[in-house]
């Protein structure tokens, strides 16, 4: 039901996401061993949604009657500045991801594979909600700097995500 080269695409794209769950494991790892538990929390959650994301598409894969392959995920970075420094690479790396989605979606429309647009839409509205949610957090540690006490009150708020 899919093409070759939208199989592939998707194999890709769960290799991208199963990174990007590495990669905000690592910021969390980063943050634990700095005490920041909020900041933390957080990174492990979106660590957790991440994973969610590459499952998403391997079940889609088995619905078409195409299956999921496995390739090396990429080591993380295991180091950082500061919060800020944290949530400033999240913020591009996301700005990665949705170059990603918008280059699957053009594959599949040029591919006229209507379906795998449908799919894809969550993912396009997802990327949206998450840049933002970075450039929020960016902004509010911008505002606070090295504020002690805003930093604490900010991780404190970070670790009530759900
Ligand atoms: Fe961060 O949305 Fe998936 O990768």
């Amino acid at each position: 039901m899919i093409s070759e080269k939208i199989q592939k695409a998707l194999n890709d794209q769960i290799n991208a996401e199963l990174f990007s769950s590495y990669l905000y494991l690592s910021m969390a790892a980063y943050f634990h061993s700095e005490n920041w538990t909020g900041f933390a929390a957080w990174m492990q959650k979106q660590s957790a949604e991440e994973y969610g994301h590459a499952i998403k598409i391997y079940h889609y894969l088995t619905e078409v009657g195409s299956r999921a392959n496995f390739s090396a995920i990429e080591k993380p970075k295991s180091e950082w500045k500061s919060p800020l420094d944290v949530f400033e690479e999240a913020h591009k790396h996301e700005l990665t991801i949705t170059n990603k989605i918008n280059e699957l979606v053009n594959l599949a429309l040029s591919e006229k594979d209507h379906a795998t647009n449908n799919f894809l839409i969550w993912f396009v509205n997802e990327q949206v909600e998450e840049v933002s949610i970075a450039m929020q957090i960016i902004h509010k540690l911008k505002l606070v700097g090295d504020n002690k006490s805003g930093l604490y009150l900010l991780d404190r708020e970070l670790s009530s995500r759900q």
